[in-house]
């Protein structure tokens, strides 16, 4: 059930190898492959005349006058010049290659949580050893520069960082690959640990502007219409005529998105809400012109800030208004540039993929559809066919609560048009539900997109996109036999599964430099371009020397940390204690909880006896909750307050720390992650759709500590089942437990005295002052079912730890596991995610399997023609 389906990593030398990390079989296989030179010809005196250059023409300042903020603009300025030039001659080839006819990718996302940006240009362009080098000569140090740069904060947590991992993939095999999403002015809140709880405040990521990596295309605007009424004119057809509507200037800015040593540079394109449009309707009398200034701040609040909160009436308007308005741009912006090549709408399949992530970019299909019927005079029958041949939709989650729905009044209001459209789908597709299963109103009204008066966006989805995918085999599996079942019954060719991967050029080759190198040093630099290599460690598992530098890498990684966690928390930890981490978004189902309660278990051990033989631990933990999210939030009390507690207990004699690392994000991700040994991966089993931390800890050396869920199965079977620490209930059982009841928590809060007595403590002040300040946690463990099942887990997850306790104390063995987990990473890189994507779903090889023997034509660009190769 859990086997790999592609042989990415297993290829044998002679029959098939790896290119560009897609595998290539075949005659082509033993071909050189052509790989450009980064444009890395300047020299250290050449660019350090250049960067005092830039400083005097910036700011009129000499090196000594300069702010540290001032010198790194005068850097990300420097490798801007350089982007642009590589950049006009990308332009130049997607000219030339729209000319060709090469079919495009658009990823649609609402969030791209891309991280900082300098470094890895400095990386893909080749420059990152002479800016380095020139810099040191001119007194100053690139990593202080580093933090100087905004992380822009346009994302939650794993699906908005998956699609910024996507993006390095694309252009790092070439593909001509795209993201189409918002530029938030405001991204996640930035969050400040008060007193020990959560407070938020506005990620004001633009203060200094992103001029480096961003390019504004004003030219380029499109409009967006929302509200109004739609009325019908027949004149031989039915038009429809869409009034009184409020118009929203789309102005796109483009970010620049380099690959890996081969000249290609790809664009996000970010869309902000202006209301330059909102003028001139004033001017045409078309609008109500008495508060022009409020109605101008309406209409930009748009692309003010990341997901607004919903909990509100204004909130879930808000949040509607943003999908409709990304996708709207988006679009009108693809089929303006498929136009320009004259070709049927017919085609456009051929030419253009559409990728919707998660539900929130789902109104793509309705507003394609009104873009073919209304605006391009199509029939509904064509528009429906080319529609669905272009869309695809992946899933990231089963939770119920997280599958987005519409109220239907809210979405007739706001989106006229568009309502009556998804109506007319609606209807087709219950037409059809309704031949397949005559009579059996309960299914069709189980699997209608408009019931009960909700638009079900993940329904609309489905049936509008010829693929829908999971992102790890058991996520998959348990999309087609509970969650989506039915419509797995009806489109089973249509479903299939994609497991996340993560980009190993951020996550280990930028993160890790140390580690980088030595893995260079030790198998070549293949790995960097097929990250499959990177097996080749495993002969190193056992060596001594080699072991012994991995562990010191790791060693000086943690000292890195702890210096920051003195910094931060002003906590002083000992580097050589196991660092054991959890970071990811706080949320029940991710249980942080059950962390918790593992550390108070411990803690409760060694005041009983502080010469217990354990390895000196310190755990850090560190995610934001949704500003709505009221246990989540507590969670971060509670871990704060237990921290409070435990870092000042002199009796258990340093054994144990706690640290809650505020504002967990990108860029402390990159700094946490290489530091860690042991990674915590322990959601309820079958919640957590793949998890992609799990893959960036492992590929840094770090052992998981896991349950059956997600991606983490898959890690066991790459890893070796001994090079990984597995516990607790199975999704099968899970499920079972969920379907058919049977899970009693007081029977384990009467049957495991540890249990209880920690739940007592959660109440009886021991923790906080205030009593009722973990109350909503004990009742939800007790009296609301313990619905993750946090305490049935517990004893399992306390013997899982042993486990990784005795393990650590061996230091071979545990070596031996980091190199392993090192070792197996690669076929968790996004580049082979992504070529599955491309082979698979968007079909890009197909252009090359249609070219046959014409594929040395211009327009072919070698990754087509190693796709096409891919799944001979
Ligand atoms: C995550 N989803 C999944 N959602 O939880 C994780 O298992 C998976 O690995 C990852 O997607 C990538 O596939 C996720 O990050 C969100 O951030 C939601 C976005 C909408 C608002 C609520 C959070």
């Amino acid at each position: 059930m859990y086997k790999r389906q592609q042989p990415y990593c297993q290829a044998k030398s002679g029959d098939a190898k790896h290119v560009g990390g897609v595998l290539v079989t075949g005659q082509d296989a033993n071909k050189p492959v052509e790989r450009r030179e980064p444009n890395a010809d300047m020299t250290t005196e050449q660019f350090k005349e250049a960067y005092r250059n830039k400083l005097y023409s910036l700011y009129a300042k000499t090196l000594e006058a300069a702010s540290d903020k001032e010198k790194y603009l005068t850097l990300a300025s420097l490798v801007r010049d350089e982007i642009s030039r590589t950049w006009l001659q990308a332009k130049k080839l997607r000219a030339q290659q729209q000319e060709n006819q090469e079919k495009q990718v658009y990823y649609f996302s609402i969030e791209f949580l891309l991280g900082r940006m300098l470094d890895i240009h400095m990386i893909n362009l080749g420059l990152k050893d002479t800016c380095e080098r020139g810099l040191r000569e001119l007194g100053i140090e690139l990593a202080q520069l580093r933090e100087e740069e905004e992380d822009p904060g346009l994302g939650n947590g794993g699906l908005g960082r998956l699609a910024a991992c996507y993006l390095d993939s694309m252009a790092a095999l070439e593909l001509n690959g795209h993201g189409c999403g918002i530029r938030y002015r405001y991204g996640l809140f930035e969050q400040q640990i008060i007193g020990g709880a959560q407070y938020e405040f506005p990620d004001d990521w633009l203060k200094y502007g992103y001029y480096p990596w961003e390019y504004r295309a004003a030219d380029e605007a499109v409009e967006v219409r929302f509200g109004g009424a739609v009325r019908l004119q027949a004149n031989g057809r039915i038009v429809y005529i869409h009034e009184n509507y409020e118009a929203v200037s789309a102005v796109p800015y483009d970010i620049p998105i380099t690959g890996y040593h081969n000249n290609t540079v790809n664009t996000l394109r970010l869309w902000s809400a202006e209301a330059e449009l909102a003028k001139q309707a004033c001017a045409a009398g078309q609008t109500d012109c008495r508060n022009t200034l409020q109605y101008k701040q309406s209409l930009e609040s748009i692309s003010h800030v990341l997901y607004p909160d919903d909990t509100y009436h204004e909130g879930k308007v808000l949040r509607l208004k943003q999908q409709y308005f990304m996708v709207s741009a988006g679009l009108q912006n693809i089929l303006r540039d498929f136009r320009k090549m004259n070709l049927p709408y017919a085609n456009l399949p051929d030419k253009v993929a559409v990728h919707i992530n998660d539900t929130h970019p789902a109104l793509a299909v309705p507003e394609m559809m009104r873009l073919l019927v209304d605006e391009a005079g199509l029939s509904w029958e064509d528009a429906w066919d080319i529609t669905v041949r272009t869309m695809s939709y992946t899933n990231h989650t089963i939770l119920p609560e997280a599958m987005e729905k519409w109220p239907e009044d809210l979405f007739r209001t706001l989106l006229p048009r568009i309502y009556m459209i998804v109506h007319e789908i609606n209807e087709r597709f219950c037409r059809e539900l309704w031949d397949k299963y005559p009579g059996n109103w309960e299914k069709i009204r189980h699997m209608a997109i408009i019931a009960d008066g909700y638009i079900h966006m993940a329904y609309l989805a489905i049936a509008g996109s010829h693929s829908t995918n999971g992102v790890a085999v058991l996520h998959t599996d348990i999309l087609k036999k509970e969650v989506l079942h039915d419509f797995w019954e009806i489109y089973p060719q249509r479903f299939n599964n994609k497991t996340n991967g993560v980009t190993h050029r951020r996550w280990l080759l930028a993160a890790n430099p140390k580690l980088a190198s030595l893995v260079t040093e030790t198998i070549g630099e293949a790995w960097l371009e097929d990250p499959c290599r990177l097996q080749d460690l495993t002969q190193y598992a056992d060596d001594a020397a080699f072991q012994k530098e991995i562990a010191e890498i790791k060693r000086r990684n943690k000292q890195v940390l702890a210096r920051i966690i003195q910094q931060k928390n002003g906590i002083a930890v000992d580097s050589d204690s196991i660092f054991d981490v959890q970071v990811k978004r706080i949320h029940a189902y991710k249980r942080q909880s059950l962390n918790v309660f593992h550390i108070m278990d411990l803690y409760q051990r060694l005041l009983e006896d502080p010469d217990l033989p354990v390895w000196p631990r310190t755990f850090i933990i560190g995610g934001k909750a949704a500003m709505g999210y009221y246990i989540a939030k507590r969670t971060i009390k509670l871990i704060n307050s237990l921290a409070e507690v435990i870092n000042n207990d002199k009796r258990i004699r340093d054994k144990i720390k706690l640290v809650f690392l505020a504002n967990y994000n990108v860029s402390l991700a990159e700094t946490i992650i290489p530091a860690a040994d042991v990674s915590e991966q322990i959601p309820t089993a079958s919640r957590e759709a793949c998890g992609t931390a799990n893959m960036k800890f492992m590929m840094n050396g770090a052992v998981t500590l896991g349950t059956l869920d997600g991606g983490n199965i898959e890690i066991r079977e790459a890893a070796g089942h001994s090079n990984i620490v597995t516990f607790g209930l199975t999704a099968p059982e899970v499920l079972q437990y969920y379907r058919q009841g049977g899970y009693n928590p007081w029977d384990i809060y009467h049957s495991d005295p540890r249990v209880k007595r920690m739940l007592e403590k959660l109440v009886d002040g021991s923790l906080s002052s205030d009593r009722e300040d973990f109350r909503a946690h004990y009742d939800s463990f007790l009296h609301h079912g313990d619905q993750y099942f946090v305490l049935k887990d517990f004893a399992a997850y306390v013997a899982a730890q042993e486990i990784i306790n005795g393990k650590y104390q061996d230091q071979k063995v545990w070596r031996r596991m980091c190199i392993h987990n090192i070792a197996h990473a690669g076929w968790f890189s996004s580049d082979r995610t992504f070529a599955e994507y491309a082979a698979e779903i968007w079909r890009l090889n197909e252009a090359a399997i249609s070219c046959q023997d014409g594929c040395e034509q211009p327009g072919f660009s070698p990754i087509a023609k190693r796709l096409g190769t891919m799944l001979q």
